[in-house]
């Protein structure tokens, strides 16, 4: 490994462990209590190093890369500030199932904490495992006995196992320059193998009750991207022929070129779509959390004239607010495999056809206001049309989040990556990087004028490594998801959100920064930059679209209600 073995210290060993096991990349902002490992890292030069200008943004862009991959990535922060910044990321990876691994450097060892009761020992100590053990899968304190590649084959098998999430390993700045002997790496049974079966009875009952249904429906969640399963899942629709519905964690599940891909279901779902399950006799659910926002607070309205049917590989989501009338506890790698063997045919082209008429009676780009001349809808699907070649989108939080969900067409292969669970804002740039960095090709984001400002010293990092990133900023010029909600429940009082609230200029501050820009009023200007933005070839570019704020995040399910009532 070109080291030698006198000064083989145990960053050395993590560097190569990680190298061995094909880390996209490590995302971190530099810090003393990390520098022996960034230093070991690129020593081996094997995993790339990219450096941040946030630890939070670090491990955003950690959870992208996994996302898009299905390698874990990691993100690095230095003790103290670098440690606590991370941990809004580790939330995030921690509810939308993704195994990111998180590196923190610590004090030497002598100068950790001599009891509970003592806030704080060495400078910028501070206890992370503590702080984050409700976040994470895993989370553990290297001391000098630690076995660093028995500790780190364990990490990366809890991260990637069962329902997948992320692993913090805690590192003191005296372990990382322990000199230790050369070790073999041993990845035998890294990610344990997957051998449970599905029994029959469960595949019997799933056919019976189809068989059974003249109005059945898949629910797809996030949980088909996580188990990779997005190609067996579109096989075995097209084989049955039956629709399919999703939640905001299953936008890319299934690509928009499928005619049984019907739409978004939930608080802002299509209103086809939600009328469509409302009136569907089984759900067959698959990964999917089934939360509030999905089925709405009424969950006697939601499961009214319905069985469903649930696949999860979490048996506490299994058994959580929504009970089933059969559910499986099984990845949907083990089930999908099974159930794609099935030899069964059905004919649903009554309830298709009554699909489409749902569809056609209300499109999308209606639900707005027509004294909307810029509708947030068109702009959507002007960015679905710049080309087939973009790896996919990363959205962020907000109004637009809901208008991408909505109205991106998706195609074969693309991917729609957004913060599900935690919904942080300040996501969608830092995790596109990350995703930019872990494969070839141009992602889109698209992130409302208050989430970019979260993620604005990001600039600086799609710049300094010429990503191939389009950040679409969809101006407002307001928080409007908080407005809308004012607006609904607080007699439109705007505060924070109009009040007190404002935006810089986002095209000069591109420009200050370097990178190219261009903003948009109206159709007729994205009509005339259409084959400029599309043909856009050399890194990053910035584009602004300015939106009415009377534009709103429809339909909306209200507080308290369900979708039948849509
Ligand atoms: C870190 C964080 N802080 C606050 C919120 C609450 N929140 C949700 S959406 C939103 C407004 C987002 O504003 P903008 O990016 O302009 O999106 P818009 O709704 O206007 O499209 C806020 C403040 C959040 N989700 N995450
Ligand atoms: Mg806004």
């Amino acid at each position: 490994m070109g080291i030698e073995p006198a000064t083989f210290t145990k960053s050395d060993l993590i560097a190569a462990f990680m190298a061995h096991h094909h880390v996209p990349a490590i995302f971190e902002l530099s810090g003393g209590m990390i520098a022996f490992l960034t230093d070991a890292i690129a020593r081996l030069a094997k995993t790339p190093i990219i450096n941040m200008r946030h630890e939070q943004a670090a491990g955003f862009a950690a959870e992208g890369a996994t996302r898009i991959t299905g390698r874990s990535a990691v993100a690095m922060g230095t003790s103290g500030p670098g440690a606590t910044n991370l941990i809004t990321a580790i939330a995030s990876s921690y509810f939308d199932s993704v195994p990111t691994i998180f590196i923190t450097g610590q004090v030497n060892q002598k100068e950790l904490k001599k009891s509970e009761n003592q806030r704080q020992n060495g400078f910028q100590e501070l206890d992370i495992i503590n702080a984050v053990k409700e976040i994470t899968k895993h989370a553990v304190l290297f001391d000098s006995s630690t076995d660093v590649f028995a500790e780190l084959k364990k990490a990366w098998s809890i991260a990637n196992s069962g329902r997948p999430g992320p692993v913090l390993l805690d590192i003191p700045i005296d372990v990382q320059q322990e000199l230790v002997p050369y070790q073999e790496i041993d990845t035998h049974g890294l990610i344990p193998e997957l051998s449970a079966v599905v029994d029959n009875l469960s595949i019997g009952r799933l056919v019976t009750l189809i068989g059974e249904s003249k109005r059945p429906i898949f629910l797809l969640g996030g949980g088909v991207r996580t188990s990779q399963m997005a190609e067996l899942i579109r096989k075995i629709i097209e084989k049955w022929k039956i629709p399919v519905v999703y939640s905001l964690m299953g936008v890319d599940a299934v690509d928009s070129a499928s005619i049984y891909r019907i739409g978004m279901i939930g608080s802002y779902g299509n209103r086809w779509a939600n009328r469509t399950i409302a009136r569907s006799d089984l759900i067959i659910a698959l990964g999917t959390r089934l939360d509030i926002r999905q089925t709405g607070a009424d969950l006697s309205t939601f499961t009214k004239d319905k069985k469903i049917f649930r696949v999860d590989v979490d048996q506490s989501e299994i058994s959580g607010r929504l009970s089933a009338d059969f559910s499986v506890e099984s990845s949907l790698q083990i089930f999908l495999t099974e159930i794609a063997k099935l030899d069964v045919t059905f004919d649903y082209s009554e309830w298709l056809a009554e699909i489409d008429v749902e569809r056609a009676n209300f499109p999308q780009r209606l639900e707005q206001s027509q004294n909307i001349t810029f509708n947030p809808s068109d702009i959507m699907q002007w960015i679905s049309s710049l080309s087939s070649r973009n790896r996919g989108y990363v959205v962020d939080v907000g109004q637009h989040q809901m208008w991408a969900a909505q109205s991106l067409v998706i195609e074969s292969g693309q991917r729609f990556i957004t913060s599900g669970g935690l919904g942080a804002m300040g996501f969608a740039l830092p995790a596109a990087i990350g995703a930019a960095v872990a494969t070839a090709g141009r992602w889109i984001v698209i992130a409302g004028d208050g989430c970019s400002q979260l993620s604005i010293a990001e600039f600086q990092t799609l710049l300094h490594y010429n990503l191939p990133i389009t950040l679409c900023i969809i101006n407002n010029g307001q928080h409007g998801m908080v407005a809308q909600f004012q607006e609904t429940n607080l007699d439109g009082r705007y505060i924070s959100t109009r009040e007190g609230y404002s935006s810089p200029d986002f095209t000069k501050i591109a420009n200050a920064f370097g990178i190219k820009s261009l903003r948009f009023h109206n159709l007729g200007e994205l009509e005339k930059a259409q084959q400029f933005v599309s043909a856009w070839d050399s890194g990053p570019l910035v584009l602004e679209f300015i939106v009415s704020p009377e534009a709103k995040a429809l339909p909306k399910m209200g507080v308290g209600t369900s979708i039948q009532d849509l």
